[in-house]
């Protein structure tokens, strides 16, 4: 391992993804593989009180990749773990560095870090995948879901004002170290405050206020890349995207009030 490489971070949170891990272990490798030139590659899986062999399937699959786990015992939800992770790369982010967060089910097609890549050449700090941009799409993904996740996307854009972005909720994610350093002068080493799937509209708030370099790049979800069903509670989850709109005014001054010390 060449330690005077910048480090990628992978930020992965699983809750009862055992079956899944083989099937990631190989991507994570070959990704690992794919960017031994340019980066060391870091996977950072949040374990959210899994009941099942998770932690041990980590260790079983991931033996041979540097990973590290940040454990919470009791479930707290994905916004909460990606806290967590946040709060575990304060102490160690350097500029140059970059921070993946992606799913731990399969869903995120990790191929496509080669082209978001390419757009942070372009200058841009964050990419999102992004399934509603043109060249992506969803397949094998059922009507509901699909339905939810547009309904996501359009109270984002029409009701919390924030154009321009095709998908605001995906956990797929390229974030140059510096903007996570920033947001976290701002607003904690947590960043976020949500805990449950809303946590991923904060942050486009919260990258917004900031006027970061957002782009995106075109992915198809295909559902059947992942066994086992999906882990969101619709209602919840509703319930976090009311929450995330009536914060929005308070984080928003929230970043007037401290930008200067950006
Ligand atoms: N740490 C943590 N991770 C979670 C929690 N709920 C879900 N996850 C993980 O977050 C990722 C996304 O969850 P999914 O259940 O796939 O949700 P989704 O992608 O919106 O739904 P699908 O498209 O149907 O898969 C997966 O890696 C899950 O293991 C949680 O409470 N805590
Ligand atoms: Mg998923």
């Amino acid at each position: 391992m060449d330690k005077s490489l910048s480090t990628l971070y992978l930020v992965i949170p699983v809750l009862n993804e055992a079956p899944n891990l083989p099937r990631l272990s190989e991507s994570l490798r070959a990704t690992t593989a794919s960017f031994q030139d340019r980066y060391r590659t870091h996977i950072i899986f949040v374990d959210d009180g899994s009941i099942d062999d998770t932690v041990k399937a980590i260790a079983a699959n991931c033996h041979d990749l540097e990973t590290s786990i940040v454990r919470h015992e009791i479930n707290q939800g994905p916004g909460y773990a990606f806290g967590s992770a946040f709060e575990y790369l304060s102490e160690r982010l350097k500029p140059g560095d970059w921070v993946c967060t992606m799913e731990g089910d399969n869903t995120s097609n990790i191929d496509l870090l080669n082209q978001m890549f390419q757009r942070t050449g372009e200058g841009y700090e964050v990419i999102f995948a992004s399934p509603y941009m043109y060249g992506g799409g969803f397949t094998n993904t059922d009507f509901f879901r699909r339905f939810f996740s547009f309904m996501a996307n359009t109270y984002v854009r029409e009701f919390l004002g924030i154009p321009g972005i095709f998908t605001v909720s995906s956990f797929f994610r390229l974030y140059k170290a510096e903007v996570i350093q920033a947001l976290q002068k701002i607003y904690g080493k947590r960043i976020i405050a949500s805990k449950g799937f809303e946590c991923m509209i904060e942050l486009t708030m919260k990258l917004v206020f900031r006027n970061s370099m957002i782009s995106e790049v075109p992915m198809v979800l295909d559902s059947n890349k992942r066994i086992g069903k999906s882990k969101m509670k619709k209602l919840k989850t509703v319930w976090g995207y009311i929450q995330v709109g009536l914060q929005r005014n308070s984080w928003q001054r929230l970043y007037q009030q401290n930008r200067l010390h950006e």
